[in-house]
């Protein structure tokens, strides 16, 4: 953390600049009286400060101070196999703060989901973060820079079937430095039967390698089917099928990929 001002009476306008970079950061009065002061997290490197009278009128003498503080030592480990992990109850909302420290700083995280869950996986503040997640084998399953326009940090949202999961968090460039809070917010996905998504009643395996389900419906409500192979990607097979009170047979045509996650959505 650098910081710089100016005391004494005149009053001062002040810039830090990075030397590569056109982006400075610009302060009138946050220091004593009207004198300019700025804190910066800034990595190794050369900086111009760059000191005027407000408006380019005001003349005097002033002093300028200016001070170093280290970054804190790195927070959360710097490869998958040391990561730090997440509580391991994935429901709910968890909160954990980290910091981008020296160039290249690389913060992995680490979580365990025991049934497939929605998860939502981002950072809030002002640094620019970056975000990875991983599956167990440290192949890349997501990635995302920004969450909006305006808003610098990286947000991950998917479906997630059971298993360990690792999450890195970097930031944007090697001259990113800052602090960040990593959010994790979990909601498992249930499939018991009353609920939203519906178990079938029956499920039987066609020669042409199809599948043939079954449920009750109730009168007056609708129903859609979803399939997915991976949890993560989900096709409607069927939509808004009448409830008639009765059994209804939903038959997908053979043959089907190895695995097949097939659910019942009763339409509220
Ligand atoms: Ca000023
Ligand atoms: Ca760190
Ligand atoms: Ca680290
Ligand atoms: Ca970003």
């Amino acid at each position: 953390m650098l910081q710089v001002t100016t005391t004494g009476s005149t009053d001062t306008f002040g810039y830090l600049r990075r030397a590569d970079s056109q982006d400075a950061s610009s302060d009138d009065d946050a220091g004593a009286f009207t004198n300019f002061a700025l804190s910066q997290s800034v990595t190794a490197g050369i900086y111009y400060v760059q000191v005027e009278g407000y408006n380019r009128t005001a003349t005097g003498p002033y002093s300028l101070e200016m001070s170093f503080q280290a970054a804190p030592a790195d927070d959360h480990p710097n490869n998958r196999a040391a990561a730090a992990p997440i509580p391991d109850n994935p429901d709910g909302d968890d909160s954990i703060d980290g910091f981008i420290g020296e160039s290249g700083d690389d913060d992995y995280f680490s979580f365990i989901l025991d049934a497939p869950y929605e998860v939502v996986l981002q950072t809030t503040g002002d640094t620019d973060t970056i975000g990875t997640l991983f599956d167990e084998e440290g192949n890349e399953l997501a990635f995302n820079d920004d969450a909006g326009d305006d808003n610098f940090n990286f947000r991950l949202a998917g479906t997630l079937e059971p298993g360990t999961y690792f999450i890195l968090v970097e930031g944007y460039d090697e001259n990113t430095i800052g602090a960040y809070t990593l959010k994790f917010s979990g909601t498992e996905i249930t499939t018991d039967p009353g609920d939203a998504v519906l178990e079938f009643e029956d499920v039987e395996l066609l020669e042409d390698g199809g599948i043939l389900a079954s449920f009750v419906s109730e009168t007056g409500k609708t129903y859609n089917v979803a399939s997915s192979e991976d949890l993560i990607s989900w096709d409607v097979e069927r939509e808004n099928i009448e409830g008639t009170g009765d059994r209804i047979e939903v038959k997908i045509e053979g043959p089907l990929p190895e695995r097949l996650f097939l659910v019942l959505i009763k339409n509220e």
